[in-house]
């Protein structure tokens, strides 16, 4: 299996994580009041949880693709940094409650770590292709969340994202964590949709 079959495999359930009214607000400038300083805020903290990801993956990578996370470790904390700074700017504490919908994705990048690698490097190369396909579809985005469209639509990142399906095409050639792989992608998918649904104050409860 090569993981970008796993979009065509899953169409809908990869329009659920890429396409969203959220995206659409952020497009046509229309969100509702606090869903985008809400999204930030639990954004965040997925940031900090998916670089503890990283940091776990790397030792047991092979060598050719420890690189890979050592520039992806690198460009998390950079992001990190751009968080905090984008929250000092609105005035928003980070230190909220993460939602349910938040709750459920820290879980499962918890547990990421101890699944066959080809399966857990196809659930990071889809956690990152879901952001990249989102942002691109609220591009440009109005003009309060332009920023943030053009930094998750950057060649550098469409760049980073490529590697990671190189990756793990590579990892996943000798199709024995295909099927685990495939399960892991439609989590990845739910848990993508459902941050953003959480992100506009809908079914709050995850
Ligand atoms: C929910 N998915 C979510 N947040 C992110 N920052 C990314 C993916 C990309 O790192």
């Amino acid at each position: 299996m090569k993981a970008g079959d796993l979009i065509g495999n899953h169409s809908r359930a990869w329009e659920g994580a890429t396409r969203h009214p959220f995206l659409e607000g952020v497009r046509d400038g229309t969100l509702p009041e606090g869903a985008f300083e809400r999204w930030l805020v639990q954004d965040r903290m997925f940031v900090e949880e998916e670089l503890g990801l990283l940091r776990r993956l790397l030792p047991g990578a092979p060598r050719r693709d420890q690189n890979l996370f050592e520039s992806g470790i690198a460009a998390l904390e950079e992001e990190l940094g751009w968080f905090e700074e984008q929250a000092r700017r609105r005035n928003l504490t980070l230190s909220a409650r993460p939602e349910r919908a938040t709750e459920s994705y820290l879980r499962f990048l918890r547990a990421l770590a101890d699944e066959p690698y080809p399966a857990a490097l196809t659930a990071l190369w889809a956690i990152e292709r879901a952001y990249l396909e989102a942002w691109r579809n609220a591009s440009p985005g109005a003009c309060e969340y332009r920023e943030f469209v053009e930094h998750w639509s950057t060649p550098e990142f469409a760049a980073f994202v490529a590697s990671l399906e190189e990756a793990a095409d590579r990892a996943l050639a000798t199709g024995e964590a295909d099927e685990r792989a495939d399960a892991l992608f439609l989590e990845v998918a739910d848990l993508e949709r459902r941050f953003w649904e959480m992100a506009l104050g809908e079914g709050r409860s995850g």
